[in-house]
């Protein structure tokens, strides 16, 4: 029997400077800073809860976009491997993350001219993609499978249009299921799983973190919620809206380890 220890999510809270984040897709909109803050709060809160070790970094500053760590790192169980975040604005993102991550694993990581955000990595067990977005290059691709090969990892490139990253496309809400906006990625790709489509009037619904048999989820999409539900899906809702301004969703706010 093999005894598991507490998962840890890392966090970092709200940077004071996230009004000048990247935006892709989005148009800006002022973000309430005070607001953003109490909202990840809540997440963390909600992710201690559920049983999670949450090692929340300090803000920073001078870095927009920190409080989306997932796009600093992939972690698996037997490494992690640091990004080279497509945004060139973001690249001094990992080092501080790189240090707490050191505790846990062995640290390898991306480099030039590879770009690769931990957005678009989505792993299912010993099936990684990739996706190539705007933010993942080719390179950064064939860097990770060289890197996650000889741990029996098959690393695959998939297309995604019309959204930021991959895992906007497609998560993993449950063991054997994904949740997918089919506008924007590909669905046979998951043949072999349970798929759930977003409802359409929500292109931005695709995107939910499992943690300990909920479903952490935006409370801003009620149709595709009733679809999670309605295959047995347990929601724990919250408002992400500040965030969201952000083009982020539940998954970038954390990188989830079992200890
Ligand atoms: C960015 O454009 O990089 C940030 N404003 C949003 C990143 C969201 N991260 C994620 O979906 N993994």
């Amino acid at each position: 029997m093999i005894l598991r220890g507490m998962p840890v999510a890392i966090t970092r809270k709200v940077s004071p400077a996230i009004g000048r984040c990247e935006l892709t897709h989005l148009e800006r909109r002022e973000i309430d800073v005070a607001r953003a803050a109490a909202q990840h709060e809540t997440y963390e809160r909600c992710l201690e809860r559920l049983g999670c070790r949450v090692v929340s970094l300090p803000a920073e500053p001078e870095m927009p976009d920190s409080v989306f760590v997932e796009d600093t790192a992939v972690v698996l169980e037997e490494l992690a491997v640091m990004t080279r975040p497509g945004a060139e604005a973001r690249r001094t993102e990992t080092a501080s993350v790189a240090a707490v991550l050191a505790e846990y694993r062995r640290l390898v990581v991306i480099k030039p001219p590879a770009t690769l955000d931990g957005g678009d990595v989505l792993v299912l067990d010993r099936r990684v993609f990739v996706g190539l977005s705007g933010r993942s290059n080719l390179d950064g691709f064939e860097q990770l499978r060289s890197l996650l090969a000889p741990h029996g990892y098959t690393v695959e490139a998939v297309d995604v249009r019309g959204c930021l990253h991959l895992k906007s496309a497609v998560t993993r809400v449950a063991p054997d299921t994904v949740l997918l906006n089919p506008d924007w990625v590909d669905r046979s790709l998951f043949a072999g799983l349970d798929r759930i489509e977003i409802d359409p009037a929500e292109p931005h619904a695709a995107n939910g973190l499992p943690v300990g048999g909920v479903l952490v989820y935006p409370d801003t999409f009620p149709r595709t919620a009733e679809r999670l539900r309605e295959r047995g899906a347990l929601l724990e809702l919250l408002d992400l809206s500040e965030l969201a301004k952000a083009e982020g969703a539940v998954t970038c706010c954390s990188l989830m380890l079992a200890d």
